[in-house]
């Protein structure tokens, strides 16, 4: 039996191993983390270690989770320690992360997370909390004031379920007790995330009392931030990898890509830790980073997932194997999402768009279709949607992003190309599947019934003919003809 990763077993690891350096038991909590899944853990949990390396103590991370106790269960008896395996075709490269001092499990015991959340020392609260944790309405942006959670917070202020019910509630504490608010930083893939976190935070502390709600809207920084990692659901198979290389368990490591990007609004109410050591840009305006990010690279991320399940393949590194689908999604993000966006300055966006393909064929991850066809409800605006409303505006053709949005619709469905079930994950996915069981496999039926979603395609797109009839025949294609035969006809067209 091997040992558990420990601090003890630090020192006995394999030399190519890298580890804390410093004194963790020196570290203060600057940073609450909410939504500590393997994103944080492989990105701004490792951006920080930097720092921490460094001789900065101030910002050891207490993450907390909303939900499952799994991730604390998993790191506790390792005293929070835990792997970044970084795999490309050339080999992997191992360190251990030693940032993260602690995990919460929120709905054990939300009064404990709220008074962390609360102390002086605490400068920053983070979140990848995914697109649905924001308990907005994804075409507007606005904060859902139906949403069950967001009400139950309401009325229960000192208990709350929603990581907004809980930056609200630390914010009024902090507020009574005098103390500068922290700063709100959001890691998810939202169009302007920091805008968002912060209209959707304020209406929710409006809600609660009217001071308050100008209280987050004018003293609390939200700053912008663009986040690029792929980082797949660790697997058996990874565990045991990494136990094999460290001849140490490690109940739950991350398996990354070397590539990390991370662009940040320089918008902090209380300082912040130099996170550039490891290479974060800050920037004044993240937006057209962000716009560069979503809709190239989460654009062409959905579109693999959706069309590559619908033709059978598992991961996105199958899915690119597949001469059409690589050819489909190449010309996708350089013919129709690249001429809709303003390019950072001093980007080059070809090698960008390369460097893209390359890293969804790093055949070292497994990154599974399933996997990013979650919540599509949640992600469809701000990757695909946009670039169609542009060209719809600038009357340029629209087949390709049409396509994929055909694919999410048949993807909803519940139901395969070989009349196998889809386990569909989605917030709106009771809704979505009882419009598509009423409409049948009918692309005539099938299209209007899913456009009429208000939420995912707003007031304007439902009614604009060229984008309905686009989707109508590209929907109708992957029924009669199925998807690869659809690609081939899309990528290369008789005569
Ligand atoms: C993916 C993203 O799961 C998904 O929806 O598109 O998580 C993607 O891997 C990251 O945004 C990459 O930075």
């Amino acid at each position: 039996m091997t040992n558990r990763l420990s601090a003890a077993c630090l020192a006995a690891l394999p030399e190519e191993v890298a580890r804390p350096t410093y004194d963790r038991g020196k570290l203060d909590v600057g940073v609450v983390h909410l939504g500590v899944g393997a994103f944080h853990r492989a990105h701004q949990a490792v951006y920080t270690e930097a720092a921490l390396a460094a001789g900065d103590r101030r910002w050891g991370i207490l993450g907390a989770s909303l939900r499952s106790a799994d991730i604390r269960d998993a790191l506790r008896p390792q005293e929070f320690l835990y792997t970044l395996a970084e795999r490309d075709p050339a080999g992997e490269r191992l360190q251990v992360i030693g940032a993260l001092r602690d995990v919460m499990v929120a709905p054990e015991d939300p009064g404990r997370l709220l008074e962390t959340m609360a102390r002086a020392s605490v400068k920053i609260v983070s979140l990848t909390v995914t697109e649905k944790g924001y308990c907005h309405d994804p075409a507007t942006g606005a904060l859902r004031e139906d949403h069950p959670d967001i009400l139950h917070d309401l009325a229960n202020p000192a208990r709350p379920r929603t990581a907004i019910g809980f930056l609200a509630e630390a914010l009024a504490r902090r507020r009574a007790a005098r103390l500068s608010p922290f700063t709100v930083l959001t890691c998810d893939n939202l169009p302007s995330n920091g805008h968002t976190v912060q209209r959707v935070l304020a209406r929710f502390a409006a809600l609660r009392d009217a001071d308050l709600g100008r209280f987050v809207a004018d003293a609390v920084a939200c700053p912008c931030t663009m986040v690029d990692r792929i980082v797949p659901a660790t697997t058996p198979e990874d565990r045991e990898r990494t136990a094999a290389a460290l001849g140490a368990l490690d109940a739950w490591p991350v398996a990354t890509e070397p590539f990390t990007q991370w662009v940040i609004e320089d918008r902090f109410c209380q300082g912040r830790p130099d996170w550039s050591i490891y290479g974060a840009e800050f920037v004044a305006d993240v937006a057209p980073y962000e716009a560069m990010k979503l809709r190239l690279l989460n654009g062409a991320h959905s579109s693999l997932a959706y069309l590559g399940y619908l033709a059978g393949y598992a991961t996105v590194a199958e899915a690119m194997s597949d001469p059409d689908l690589s050819a489909f999604v190449t010309a996708l993000m350089t013919e129709d999402a690249l001429p809709t966006l303003r390019v950072p300055a001093g980007a080059d966006v070809q090698t960008y768009i390369e460097a893209l393909l390359a890293r969804f064929r790093n055949p070292a991850l497994k990154h599974r279709t399933r996997q990013i066809a979650m919540d599509g409800s949640q992600k469809l605006p701000q990757r695909l949607l946009g670039t169609i409303r542009d060209r719809l505006a600038e009357g340029a053709p629209i087949a390709r992003p049409a396509l994929s949005i055909a694919a999410w619709m048949r993807y909803v469905t519940g139901i395969d190309e070989h009349g196998g079930p889809i386990d569909v994950s989605d917030p709106l996915r009771d809704d979505l599947r009882r419009r598509a069981d009423a409409a049948g496999l009918d692309a005539r039926r099938l299209t209007p019934a899913l456009l009429d979603v208000a939420a995912i395609f707003g007031e304007d797109l439902p009614r604009d003919r060229r984008f309905a009839a686009a989707v109508e025949s590209a929907l109708g294609s992957l029924i009669r003809r199925g998807t690869r035969e659809t690609l081939r006809g899309i990528v290369r067209p008789p005569g």
